[in-house]
């Protein structure tokens, strides 16, 4: 069984987790936080960046990384990256797409209020949030006619939109003149792996810098 380095509010730990369970992958969970599981990662990943994935075949760091070897670990689960190359490639720079547009962008706001209220610039939100609108409307204009980021299958880019896209709405809500990307946000939230992952963060939902809305 796998050990599995992450923390049950992290985005890119839920990334990894949604993949996990789409595969029907079991793991063992160390939930980085101080003591043991902290020290550990850290002689894994000097960064202690998480999620972290070790098994008996070797050290998995990034979660698409972990993802694209969790997807060869159980092949008859359905495909997170398609067999064929060209499909495959689109779904790499969907995953791309999500974590450098949306979930970076959507840091940056966190990380500011994770500041010192009197270290915090403001200045700095209001780019953030057009960054946000620019790739909201990307996305409302080019998810396809299908349930997810990539046609019918479930696949690595929504591993990676369910995390960014549950934050970033957090953040910068997705406008209601967006309905494709609105939607989309609602599939996945319902797909019960994503659920799961989810609601194993509701704890700590009070941890949230901006202050959790009510909802989701
Ligand atoms: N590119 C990395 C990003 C990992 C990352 O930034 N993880 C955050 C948690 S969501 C983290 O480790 N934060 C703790 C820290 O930066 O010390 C991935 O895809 O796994």
């Amino acid at each position: 069984m796998p050990d599995f380095y992450g923390h049950p509010f992290s985005s890119y730990s839920w990334k990894a987790q949604i993949a996990l369970y789409e595969k029907g992958v079991d793991f063992t969970w160390h939930v980085v936080e101080q003591g043991p599981a902290l020290d550990t990662l850290k002689a894994l990943w000097p960064l202690a960046k998480f999620p972290v994935l070790v098994d008996e075949t070797g050290t998995y760091i990034e979660s698409s990384i972990i993802i694209e070897h969790v997807d060869r670990l159980a092949p008859g689960h359905g495909r997170l990256i398609p067999a064929d190359a060209k499909a495959a490639l689109q779904v790499r720079f969907m995953d791309r797409v999500f974590d450098n547009h949306v979930m970076a962008v959507m840091q940056q706001v966190v990380n500011e209020f994770l500041r010192p209220p009197e270290q915090r610039d403001m200045t700095r939100i209001p780019p953030v949030h057009a960054a946000l609108d620019t790739i909201y409307g990307w996305l409302d204009a080019n998810l396809p006619d299908a349930d997810w980021a990539c046609g019918a299958d479930f696949t690595l880019a929504d591993c990676a939109a369910a995390p960014s896209l549950f934050y970033a709405d957090w953040v910068h809500p997705i406008p209601d003149r967006l309905p494709r990307l609105k939607a989309y946000r609602a599939r996945l939230l319902a797909r019960p792996s994503v659920a799961r992952a989810v609601d194993g963060g509701r704890p700590y939902r009070p941890y949230f810098p901006l202050g959790a809305p009510d909802r989701d």
